[in-house]
């Protein structure tokens, strides 16, 4: 294992031990929550009881394959907890999700959980949000309409760079586990983050964007002299 998987199964472990028997819980999508994967199924083929609504198909994949049993959100009402990864972290625990394309059912199931634990490696700790580029899902039809009324979006609130179709480099767009297209929306530094969710949600072509503002509690940040707990 290399030493950043060594460091991003560290802070999975740490929130593994916030899990209890019983639980309903939340699967997060990327690779440091395939390490929390991991482990939760190494606990349930020792007999522990948990039941799952995992965040994308990669990952209910992979709980099938450990043996951890899975529902979804119209069977169950609420979720006691969500662990999953994150793009970047800023002091307030507010998150850019979706470099891995699943923000969609992240946010859905995040939504529906009491509580979120974020998991990552110290390099995901920023400032403020926006060097990574802001994932924003759209809806196919009208993506030209959707992604000039993004770009002005940005454009008012100072975006630095450009707004790229995930995937067009290679003449192949990325498509979501929800049928949708990702626009990814280079800021440099996002200064108002309620104010460009609202604006961006506004948009009828916008499904949803990689915005978690209020909803992650606890974050388990590996560095490499231990797990620091950011609350
Ligand atoms: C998911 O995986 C995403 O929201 C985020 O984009 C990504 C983080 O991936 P990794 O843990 O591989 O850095 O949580």
């Amino acid at each position: 294992m290399t030493n950043a998987d060594e460091l991003k199964r560290a802070a999975a472990a740490k929130a593994l031990g916030e899990v209890r028997s019983g639980m309903r819980l939340g699967l997060g999508t990327g690779s440091t929550a395939w390490h929390f994967v991991d482990l939760l199924g190494e606990k349930v083929r020792n007999g522990f009881d948990v039941l799952c609504v995992p965040t994308s198909e990669v990952t209910a994949e992979q709980a099938r394959s450990n043996g951890i049993p899975l529902s979804d959100l119209d069977t169950l009402d609420r979720l006691d907890l969500t662990v999953d990864g994150a793009d970047e972290i800023d002091p307030a625990l507010n998150l850019i999700k979706g470099g891995g394309g699943a923000l969609l059912r992240e946010k859905i199931v995040a939504a529906a959980s009491a509580e979120m634990i974020v998991i990552a490696d110290a390099s995901k700790v920023v400032p403020a949000l926006g060097r990574f580029p802001l994932p924003v899902e759209v809806n196919r039809f009208g993506l030209g309409a959707t992604r000039r009324a993004v770009r002005r979006v940005l454009d008012r609130h100072g975006a630095q760079g450009e707004l790229r179709l995930r995937g067009e480099e290679t003449g192949q767009a990325f498509v979501t586990d929800g049928g949708h297209l990702i626009l990814d929306a280079f800021f440099g530094r996002i200064s108002q983050p309620e104010a460009l969710s609202k604006d961006l949600l506004d948009i009828p072509g916008v499904v949803q964007h990689g915005l978690f503002l209020g909803m992650c509690s606890k974050a388990y940040i590996a560095t490499p002299n231990g797990v620091e707990r950011l609350l």
